[in-house]
């Protein structure tokens, strides 16, 4: 994990996390505002699951930092900006600690939890400290962003990890180096 990531890994990170940004900017079902069932973590946690965290990390950070340049981000303040769209995605990448020679169901499962918890951790603590405003009279800032969040981790986590574990039983080539 201390070596240097091969040319391959920091071009499929670069592909991917464009890729990623174009699923995400397609139509997805959306039933509250901030809560999105969302695929395009699909691509990030693939990378993350064959090359590692590192370039995992590297992958999501990419992501994040091409909604910012190109205008697709919602930014409130520098900070809050920095922590959710470069520190959130670019922990996506911490499913990569579960990168193996064969990969079970379960271990597919369980990367994808641990991306989207660590993702939707920021999103927590950001919507706590700068989404506070938008909650319902009465409603304590930090429930609020756990009800937001925890309902958009809770989606992206079974919709990536259903179609990650079908995408292995097909194609598991996918997943190994
Ligand atoms: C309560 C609350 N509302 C909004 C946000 C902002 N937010 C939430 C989830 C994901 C993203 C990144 C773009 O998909 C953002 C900016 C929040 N953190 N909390």
């Amino acid at each position: 994990m201390n070596r240097k990531l091969p040319l391959q890994a920091l071009i499929e990170a670069a592909v991917l996390a464009a890729l990623a940004y174009i699923i995400d900017i397609l139509p997805a079902i959306e039933p509250f505002p901030w809560v999105k069932i969302s695929l395009a973590m699909i691509p990030v946690l693939l990378l993350s699951l064959r090359w590692g965290p590192k370039a995992g990390m590297a992958s999501g950070f990419v992501w994040g930092l091409l909604q910012v340049v190109l205008g697709n981000a919602y930014i409130l303040t520098p900070l809050q900006a920095f922590i959710e769209y470069f520190i959130a995605f670019a922990f996506i990448g911490l499913a990569g600690l579960f990168t193996s020679r064969s990969l079970s169901a379960k271990t597919i499962v369980l990367a994808v939890f641990v991306g989207c918890l660590a993702r939707y951790f920021w999103h927590f603590l950001a919507g706590w400290v700068y989404f506070g405003d938008s909650a319902p009279e009465g409603t304590p800032a930090a429930l609020y962003s756990l009800v937001i969040n925890g309902s958009a981790a809770l989606l992206t986590f079974l919709a990536c990890s259903v179609v990650l574990v079908l995408l292995q039983k097909t194609a598991p080539r996918l997943f190994k180096v």
